[in-house]
């Protein structure tokens, strides 16, 4: 069933709605591989055992005295809120014991981690993530996320970092969970992007949308113009084009706030290349390539500049890209600007 655009009323679960979970739902998606190993499931639940225990934190976090940072600076010289540490954490426990997990990266560790070395058997997956995208936002209740990306691991390669450093069209999955108003799991593994709500009373993901399509247009976009007058002239052409034109601007300051609102409601999101950051602020291997994969498969486009961002070979682990994404015509009038 093609969810066009998600209209929220729609999307709510009425009655007669089978009421499917997230595991439910991985499961049959199981069947659907007979020679599926049930690795790749066990990912998933990693995932959203992950989603949840992070999820409850971060609502007590005031509570729980967790709000602020931490006496430490991560791999990208940012400091670590105490939120980004429990996220982390709580994120290498949950795949450390998945069998089918060979290597795990993450934003904040500077190596990509062995956690198997037994080569060979069945599916074997890198997973790499943000643990919590937008963690500044935290003392303050704004929208923060986790952002994942699962490719095949490369049994072949000769170092973990030379098996994760794959172009961003090699991923199998790809998706986020948004610790919002409410807490929200959207994920794809290459057939279309699905949206599950957390409902704490059960403690289960419901699937509320299947199939996902960003409206083709909307005229909202998204960025930080407190760098405008560093962006590259293209840009800042955009932006004059798109005031005379009657946008308006919506900016949450975490990726996955605004992605999931340009997914649901249109628009175009971009991250252009700034003096602070000339190559983009964010990353390629675990923001722009996962998110790239879900607007992709939702019908809409992802640039670092005029090349698709799923077509970068990736050089390092934590190297950096601009981004433009959203909506398909929305993207193209930004390329017109820039190209
Ligand atoms: P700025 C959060 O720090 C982040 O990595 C993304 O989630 C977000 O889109 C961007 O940086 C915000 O950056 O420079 O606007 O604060």
């Amino acid at each position: 069933m093609e969810t066009p655009g998600l209209d929220l009323e729609q999307s709510a679960l009425s009655q007669r709605d089978n009421l499917t979970t997230l595991q439910s739902h991985i499961l049959s998606g199981e069947q659907k591989h007979p020679n599926a190993t049930g690795s790749f499931s066990w990912i998933l639940s990693a995932l959203s055992l992950s989603a949840k225990v992070i999820s409850a934190k971060i609502r007590r976090a005031r509570l729980s005295d967790v709000l602020g940072a931490v006496d430490n600076v991560n791999v990208q010289g940012e400091r670590q809120q105490k939120l980004d540490v429990i996220a982390n954490e709580t994120l290498l426990r949950c795949l450390g014991n998945r069998a089918g997990v060979a290597i795990v990266a993450s934003e904040e560790n500077e190596e990509p981690m062995i956690l198997q070395r037994t080569a060979g058997d069945g599916q074997r997956y890198c997973v790499l993530f943000d643990p919590l995208d937008g963690s500044s936002n935290i003392d303050t209740c704004g929208g923060v996320g986790t952002i994942f990306s699962i490719l095949r691991h490369d049994s072949k390669a000769s170092t973990p970092e030379e098996s994760v450093l794959q172009a961003g069209a090699r991923q199998v999955a790809a998706g986020y969970i948004l610790y919002g108003s409410s807490t929200v799991f959207v994920y794809t593994a290459g057939a279309g992007v699905s949206l599950f709500v957390l409902d704490p009373s059960i403690g289960a993901f419901l699937k509320v949308g299947d199939d996902l399509k960003i409206p083709a247009t909307g005229k909202t976009y998204s960025c930080n113009e407190g760098n405008r007058l560093t962006f590259p002239a293209g840009y800042q052409r955009y932006l004059d084009w798109a005031q005379t034109n009657g946008y308006s601007s919506r900016y949450a300051g975490a990726m996955v706030a605004d992605v999931h609102r340009v997914l649901l409601q249109g628009g175009v999101f971009l991250y252009p290349p700034t003096k602070k950051a000339p190559d983009g602020k964010l990353r390629l291997m675990y923001e722009a390539n996962p998110m790239a994969m879900i607007v992709e498969q939702a019908g809409g486009k992802a640039f670092a500049g005029t090349q698709r961002i799923l077509e970068v070979q990736p050089k390092t682990l934590h190297q950096r890209t601009s981004v433009v994404l959203g909506s398909r015509d929305e993207v193209d009038h930004v390329l017109k600007h820039v190209g």
